[in-house]
């Protein structure tokens, strides 16, 4: 009798339990309250462990039924919590979901296309056509001694050449001494012939070469810059003239501005070349201008460039042999290509970084 009150006893918690449970589990609203239902109906110490505690007083007859219906229980209420944090998780990654929802419908960030400095352009341009017509692209320092920049150009020390091409020194004054390392003054480049006389110290004629770079000179104007770029050229070999030159210039002016533009040689001086020239193209402004033009200052033409016969002088620095070889020489500013090509009356626009300036080219 005793047994069967025991039993019925027993199942009625169970039922109880089982009631209870479900209706707990199924009203659970986050992960950290099902956890805690879990601990409370199926945890070491939960209220299932509890009636199972009762079932060692309980006859062997009637506990496997029981222990049967509550190991049925205990299933019963795994697979419950089983599904109930499958739902719950669902539900927190469809939330998410819904929270980082992306409309690809929306306009798109713009992206800002970034281009070439008006400056590397023409420069580019220049190298180009210079490749095109056989001359190799030679590159040298921008920090100079005495000796590459004026000495092995003709330009000694007391030269008046060397007040127009005043420049930056490095380490004290001019003649000074740089420290240990040198005893020369070392100086920032005025022009980028010191690579012409590198090249010509290491190889022997012919030589054909253009060498691009940046240059510094002790001059700020709206034409004028303390750092600018340039590019000069030099061709040796025997029996270079000034016909080789003038063919060679006309093409590139005439490629980089106007395949019909006149140019004029005019006779001038540089200290490395022998006879020297200037170069003028015809001025590209007169008729926008109107009366008399402010660009050419209406003479119709714009000095473009300066080139000559290298000066025999400069060979023997070098050791080429000028009673063999010849050769000519060049030299031209990209700002002030860049600056007739399109239009600008001020250096500095170049260097500031104005996107609004920079989008226009
Ligand atoms: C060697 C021999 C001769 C290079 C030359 C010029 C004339 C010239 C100017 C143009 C505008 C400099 O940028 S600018 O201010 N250059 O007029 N340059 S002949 O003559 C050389 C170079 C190297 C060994």
């Amino acid at each position: 009798m005793t047994e069967i009150l025991f039993k019925e006893i027993l199942f009625n918690k169970l039922d109880e339990l089982k009631k209870e449970a479900i209706a707990s589990f199924a009203g659970v609203r986050s992960e950290e309250e099902l956890y805690a239902l879990k601990v409370r109906y199926l945890g070491k110490k939960g209220l299932l462990t509890d009636i199972l505690k009762d079932l060692g007083n309980v006859g062997a007859e009637v506990r496997p039924v029981i222990g049967a219906r509550a190991n049925e229980l205990k299933g019963e209420l795994e697979e419950t919590y089983e599904r109930q944090s499958r739902e719950l998780k669902n539900r927190k990654i469809q939330a998410e979901l819904e929270a980082e929802n992306v409309d690809v419908t929306l306009p798109g960030t713009p992206v800002s296309w970034g281009r070439a400095h008006p400056i590397n352009r023409v420069l580019s341009e220049m190298k180009a056509i210079f490749r095109e017509m056989g001359f190799t692209i030679c590159e040298g320092p921008e920090i100079e001694t005495d000796f590459y920049n004026f000495e092995a150009l003709n330009i000694p020390k007391d030269h008046p050449a060397r007040d127009m091409q005043d420049t930056f020194y490095l380490g004290g004054p001019i003649g000074g001494n740089v420290g240990a390392y040198c005893n020369t003054p070392l100086l920032l480049r005025t022009h980028t012939s010191p690579v012409q006389i590198r090249v010509m110290q290491k190889q022997k004629p012919p030589i054909q070469m253009v060498s691009p770079g940046v240059v510094y000179r002790r001059d700020a104007d709206v034409t004028h810059s303390p750092m600018f770029h340039q590019i000069e050229g030099l061709m040796v070999d025997r029996h270079i003239t000034m016909a080789h030159l003038k063919g060679v210039l006309e093409v590139f002016l005439r490629k980089i501005f106007d395949p019909d533009i006149k140019l004029k040689f005019r006779p001038s001086f540089f200290p490395f070349t022998e006879p020297s020239a200037e170069v003028d193209i015809e001025c590209m402004f007169c008729e926008r201008e109107g009366g008399i033009c402010r660009v050419c200052k209406g003479s119709g033409w714009l000095e473009i460039m300066g080139c000559g016969m290298v000066d025999p002088a400069v060979f023997k620095f070098v050791n080429i042999d000028p009673k063999i070889y010849t050769g000519f020489a060049f030299g031209i500013g990209v700002e002030r290509v860049a600056m007739l090509k399109y239009g600008i009356n001020d250096i500095r626009l170049f260097y500031e970084n104005d996107l609004r300036f920079l989008e226009q080219f």
